[in-house]
């Protein structure tokens, strides 16, 4: 394998990530295209692509946790969490519909988010990441993996920043209830394809909030009040399928929907 030592080619990865989520096209792995990356250097080529999304008038409005549950990194076969930003260009109008056209091979999963009424950064207790909690709400998140075949190594599905694609959110809640062990029921027209549990989610979604404060910090970011956190998927995803109409039910929060045409 080749070991990428320069700047210039984490922007030329950069950019063929960007590319492929720009014009919905598959490309190969980088670890197959014989590119060693580092997560350090997988980070940069997020940031990087993150970037020219930016510079094309996308805004950032939070971030999303990957692999926080077993049963996703059991799916994927990878063994950590990760992180990458959300975009207002992935937000799904709840109740909305939408097209395929502009995904690759979408799926789609259960998730919990959270909304911030502080600014968090790094290494913060559980009860201090609840009391920067203005609101949660059940989310479904559509990811996109822009490699072949929906494949990648830990470290090419963070420089794709973590498949993100698409989100949308139910009616925000009161950020009382206690998150630890929701019913969590995702169905493909009234029918249940994913039965799981917040617990699912580190144990209790809480801690992958503050874990999201932690890896910001890391990365010497903030996550400023106003973001939103998708705490990461209680189970596997699944493909999405034209005509479906998809809902997630949590308990406690209640739905988030979307359409398929
Ligand atoms: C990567 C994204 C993982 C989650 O909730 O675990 C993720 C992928 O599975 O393609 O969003
Ligand atoms: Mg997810």
């Amino acid at each position: 394998m080749n070991k990428i030592t320069n700047e210039l080619n984490l922007h030329t990865l950069a950019e063929q990530v960007d590319n492929a989520a720009y014009t919905a096209q598959t490309i190969s792995q980088l670890s197959a295209q014989g590119e060693a990356l580092t997560l350090e250097q997988a980070y940069k080529v997020q940031d990087l692509s993150v970037a020219r999304r930016l510079s094309r008038g996308e805004k950032q409005v939070g971030i999303k946790m990957g692999f926080t549950s077993r049963a996703k990194m059991i799916q994927m076969g990878v063994d950590d969490m990760i992180w990458g930003p959300l975009t207002d260009q992935m937000f799904i109008e709840e109740g909305g519909e939408i097209s395929l056209d502009r995904f690759i091979h979408p799926r789609v999963e259960p998730e919990i988010a959270f909304l911030l009424n502080k600014t968090l950064s790094g290494n913060v207790t559980l009860t201090q990441a609840m009391a920067a909690v203005e609101a949660g709400a059940p989310a479904l998140e559509i990811i996109d993996s822009r490699y072949d075949n929906f494949k990648f190594s830990l470290e090419d599905v963070v420089a794709d920043n973590c498949s993100s694609s698409g989100f949308t959110i139910g009616a925000w809640q009161s950020p009382n209830a206690n998150l630890t062990n929701l019913g969590m029921v995702m169905e493909f027209d009234g029918k249940p394809v994913e039965i799981g549990s917040s617990a699912a989610i580190l144990g209790n979604p809480y801690r992958s909030l503050a874990a999201a404060a932690r890896v910001a910090g890391e990365a010497g970011k903030v996550l400023p009040a106003g973001s939103i956190v998708l705490a990461g998927a209680s189970t596997v995803a699944q493909a999405l399928k034209p005509n479906t109409h998809v809902r997630l039910v949590c308990e406690s929060l209640g739905v988030a929907e979307f359409k398929v045409k």
